[in-house]
Order: structure tokens, then sequence, then C-alpha cells
């Protein structure tokens, strides 16, 4: 039998209420032993809220709401009781400490969604997206997080799952009872579902980029001359003045970071000196370390002012990102224009992507856009859609595709069904690290001990 277990539920901190939540066999039992109702009753109802006092030593310390849920119609599975007292620190730990010293103990970081995991109450994947929500910093990321907490990886990958084990189901009894009249599942049929397996895998495997690129952020570098607009660009879009700004050349040096979400998309953005050559040893530094963030980004926003005549600062930079995944920002639009046609061209063949904005006056919707479409968050549905969002589900479904791809040359080779199921049944084993319940105990404790406690 599991023990009773205890925590405060609600952020630390002084509040309008407070929740302490009490989950195991006992949990009742322990409440009953320091709360009492106004009415005097003491059969509580499940998904009733009832008024009360939190007694301590006989003596009244809060006025408080119980509402109980019984197993398994609760949180965890288990039996839960929810105290609402008022929102101090030292009171809510006060009756924190009454729910201990009568029967429960501190519940440790994630357990009662642990719990809930353990009783069939939510999948792994489902679990994980519960502290995405708590995490969240921006809409997109709690779109996809609820998406998944209502299931949305969870079904996908079971539809996946039942087509592979019908598949393997089917060729096993052909295997098993050669000499029955069973129907042989076709080759014809076969390769029709493996390909639709795959073409289902290769999806969640794309949605792997959308899910980073919304949840863990890109690690972003504006670079570009003085001057151009960068330290602008990154108020703007921190929507602070975070950065100095001034019209001397080779104000910032010091690279400043800050995460922001610009359309679907966030951005771990950092501000950079403008690179030219200097003879300002301060500068120089500067210069330096925009070197050291440029060469570590996963995107540039490569800055140019479009109301100053191009320099070869300008042209060694976009040479330099050719082939790096970046976005041109052609900034300034709101001054009258002096940079070339003949480098807008330039920029336009060497980064596909380019925002005409003025940091200044707007344009950043226009960016917002850039990044949906770059990171493919136009093609999905973040409140729907299945979206791999972490490195554990991702390197799972590549295994999966591995397999099933060997599962598709065995059956192209000519092999039995039954190696081709092999194949399959590997491939249907690195699915169920996802989100079924065959999970090592190592991955679950880790995945629960991000969790903070009370959750
Ligand atoms: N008119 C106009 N001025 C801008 C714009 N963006 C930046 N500036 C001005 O350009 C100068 C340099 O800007 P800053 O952001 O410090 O450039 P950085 O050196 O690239 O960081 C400042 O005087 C800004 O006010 C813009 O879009 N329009
Ligand atoms: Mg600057």
């Amino acid at each position: 039998m599991n023990e009773t277990i205890c925590a405060i539920s609600t952020a630390r901190g002084k509040g309008g209420v407070a929740v302490i939540r009490i989950s195991g066999s006992e949990a009742l039992e322990v409440v009953k032993r320091f709360f009492v109702s106004a009415s005097g009753r003491c059969d509580f109802e499940p998904r009733r809220v009832y008024y009360g006092e939190v007694l301590r030593d006989g003596t009244p310390i809060d006025d408080v709401t119980l509402t109980y849920f019984k197993a398994p119609a609760s949180y965890t599975g288990e039996d839960v009781c929810e105290i609402c007292c008022h929102g101090g620190l030292y009171v809510t730990r006060a009756v924190l400490e009454l729910a201990l010293s009568n029967g429960a103990r501190l519940a440790e970081a994630g357990e009662f969604t642990r719990r809930a995991y353990i009783n069939g109450k939510l999948s792994l994947t489902r679990a994980e997206a519960v502290g995405q929500i708590i995490d969240a910093q921006s809409d997109a990321q709690l779109r996809l997080s609820s998406a998944t907490r209502r299931g949305a990886l969870s079904r996908a990958l079971d539809k996946i799952k039942e087509i592979m084990l019908d598949l393997i189901s089917r060729a096993y009894v052909v295997v098993d009872y050669p000499d029955e009249d069973l129907p042989e599942t076709s080759r014809g049929d076969m390769a029709d579902k493996l390909s639709l397996v795959k073409d289902e895998l290769y999806k969640l495997q794309r949605s792997y980029r959308a899910g980073l690129a919304v949840c863990e952020g890109v690690k972003t570098a504006i670079v570009g001359r003085p001057n151009a607009g960068k330290s602008s660009l990154y108020n703007a879009l921190s929507g602070e003045e975070l950065a100095i700004v001034t019209d001397i050349a080779g104000t910032t040096r010091d690279v400043i970071e800050h995460t922001v979400s610009v359309g679907d998309v966030t951005l771990r953005l950092a501000d950079t000196a403008g690179i030219r050559d200097t003879d300002n040893e301060v500068e120089k530094i500067g210069v330096e370390r925009a070197r050291e963030r440029l060469a570590e980004a996963e995107l540039v926003l490569l800055v140019f002012d479009s109301s100053e005549k191009e320099n070869d600062e300008d042209r060694a930079l976009l040479e330099e990102i050719k082939g790096r995944c970046a976005i041109a920002i052609i900034n300034k639009t709101d001054k009258e224009r002096k940079m070339s046609a003949e480098l807008e061209n330039e920029i336009l063949s060497s980064i596909k992507r380019v925002v005409y904005m003025s940091a200044k006056d707007g344009g950043i919707e226009e960016l917002g856009k850039a990044l949906n479409e770059m990171y493919s968050l136009d093609e999905l549905d973040l409140s729907n859609d299945a979206i791999i969002s972490n490195a554990r589900q991702a390197s799972s479904v590549s295994s999966a595709l591995m397999a099933v791809e060997e599962a598709c040359s065995f059956l192209d080779m000519g092999q039995s069904p039954d190696i081709v199921c092999f194949a399959l049944e590997r491939a249907l084993a690195c699915l169920e690290q996802i989100d079924a319940r065959g999970v090592s105990e190592e991955i679950v404790s880790q995945i629960f001990s991000r969790f903070c406690v009370g959750k």
C-alpha cells in the first residue's frame, strides 16, 4: 500500500488562498484528525466542498474548505483531499504540518503526477505535458502542451501502434497455423500499411523541429554592422528597453540575452556588438564575443540599415552567413532608402527569408510570420495536432522509424512475413517507450524529478 503524501500545491508566497493536497488511502482519515466541518458532519461525500475549521491542539487556526475526491476519480487515482486555506506563508505551513503530524509524509517533486501515471490516470506524454503547462511562458507553449495533455500525441501514437499490432498479429497467425485456411496478409496490403505507419512516423519526426522551436526555443543571434538597429530590434522584440540604443557606432559591447516569443516561436535571443574592425580595446572584445555567439547560434537575424549605403562590413557578413539558418532584416524602412538594389538582390538570393521593418515603427508581425513558416508552424495546429516536443520522445520515434524502414526493406526483398514482423516488433517496442507503462524506472524518475513539489 502507498503511503499517504501531502504538499502545498500552490506557489510559495503570500496569496489569497493556498491549497494543501493530500493523496493516499489514508487521506480522509488524516484530514479528519484536524478538520471539523461547520455543520458537524464527518461522513464526507466525494466531489463536494465542505466549509470548516482546522484545529491545532483543539484551537482553530484557520477557516478552510475541504474537497474530497474518492479513488479512482481523482487526479492521482487515489483518495485525495484538498484543503484550501488562507494563503499566508505561516498559516499554510501550519496546515501542512498538521497533515504531516497526523500521518501523511511530505510528497516528493512530481509525486502526485507520478502516482497519476502509475495508476493509469495519465500516460507519460500527458504527464510530461502537465509539467510543460506549469512551465509555459508563451501562448504557443500553452496551446501545444495543453493539446498534449489532452492526449493529442498519445492518440497519434496509439493509432500507429494499432496498425503495427494488427500487422504483427495477422502475420503470426499465418506463421503459427500454416495448415489452416486463414487469409494470408497479402504483401500489397502489408506494404500499404507499412507505408502508412512510415508516413505517420515521419510526420511526428518532422513535428519535433516545430515542437523544439516552441518549447525549448531557438538559440538566436542578432548580428549586423554597427548602427544597423540590432539593439533597437532586440528591445522591440523583448518589449522592454533592455539594450542601450544610441546613434554612436559601437555602443553595444556585451552580449545580452533574453527569451522572447515571436509568432509561435520562442527565441533565446542575443543582442551583440556590431561586427567591424576596430582599434578600441573594449569594442574589440565585444566584436569577438559577437563572433562567438554568431558561431553557436542556431538562427541568425542579420540586420541591414536600408537608410545607408551598404559597405564592406555588410557584404562580408552576408557572405559569412550564407548557408546558415538565417533571416535578413532590412531595417529602418521608415527612412529614405539608400541601400542599393544590387545588395538587396544579393540578400534575397543568399538568404531566402527577408523581412522589411522598422525597429522603431513596427514590422514584428512579419518576422513572426517568417519564423512560423521557417519552423513549419503555419502547417500545424498547435491546439490539436500531435507534436513531439522533447528529446526523449524524438529519439524513440527515430528508432521506431529505423526499424520500420528495415521492415519495409525486408518486405521488398521478399522475406517472409514473420521476418518483416520481427522488425516491426522492435519498432513497436520503441514506441512503447514513449507512452506505455513499460518505461524504465530511471526514465520515469527523471521525468518527474523536474516537476515542482505539490504537483
Ligand atoms: N528611423 C529609424 N531609426 C532606427 C531604427 N532602428 C534603429 N534606429 C536608430 O539607429 C541608431 C542605432 O540603433 P541601435 O539599435 O543602437 O543599432 P545597433 O548598433 O545595431 O545596436 C539609433 O539612433 C536608433 O534609434 C529604425 O527602424 N528607424
Ligand atoms: Mg547595439
